[in-house]
């Protein structure tokens, strides 16, 4: 599992070079973001419960087919796995948005995620809407905590959306 930092320091050392201009860019930017990613950290830490439950209701509202007989979230056991599964996806997100680095997200969350969610008919699709009304959520009380320059914040929403999404071609 890597961060900004040692998949840099990686890719350096894989060719032996000492750190340019561009890695030292990159490294600055990343130490210079580092309040604002554990302000937004700190955010989501302590409204995790809500987050996820206030996106599930609203998931359930714009698709209520889901939680209807025959949906995919229907029973109390897959309605209490779904919100489980927005439960992983935030707290992941948290990580990644600290690491400044999507690794952990391939690694813990995204690997074989499509499959298994093809073989249990889970709709991908709504997921991906539910990790967006996540995204939406903490973005408001990121921006009600006064928290400034957490454009970072979207990245790992919208790059578990993308990988979820992507069809094998
Ligand atoms: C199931 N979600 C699962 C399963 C896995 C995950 C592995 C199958 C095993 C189980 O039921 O626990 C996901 N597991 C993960 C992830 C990680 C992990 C991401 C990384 C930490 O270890 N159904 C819907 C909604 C959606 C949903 C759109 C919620 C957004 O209709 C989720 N996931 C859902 C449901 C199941 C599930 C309902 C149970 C499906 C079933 O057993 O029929």
């Amino acid at each position: 599992m890597r961060d900004a930092v040692t998949s840099l320091i990686k890719n350096y050392d894989s060719t032996g070079r000492y750190l340019d201009r561009n890695a030292l860019d990159t490294l600055k930017a990343y130490f210079d973001s580092g309040t604002a990613r554990i302000q937004a950290a700190a955010v989501i830490n302590s409204n995790a419960a809500s987050i996820v439950r206030q996106a599930g209701s609203q998931l359930f509202e714009e698709i209520p087919e889901l939680i209807r007989p025959g949906g995919n979230a229907y029973t109390t056991r897959r309605y209490a796995a779904c919100l489980r599964d927005m439960d992983y996806y935030l707290r992941y997100a948290s990580y990644a948005l600290v690491a400044g680095s999507m690794d952990v997200l391939d690694e813990r969350v995204l690997q074989g995620l499509r499959e298994t969610y093809n073989s249990l008919g889970v709709p991908i699709g709504s997921t991906v809407i539910g990790i967006q009304i996540m995204k939406d959520i903490v973005k408001e009380q990121i921006a009600a905590a006064g928290i400034e320059n957490a454009a970072m914040v979207d990245q790992p929403f919208d790059y578990m959306t993308r990988e979820l999404s992507e069809q094998d071609v």
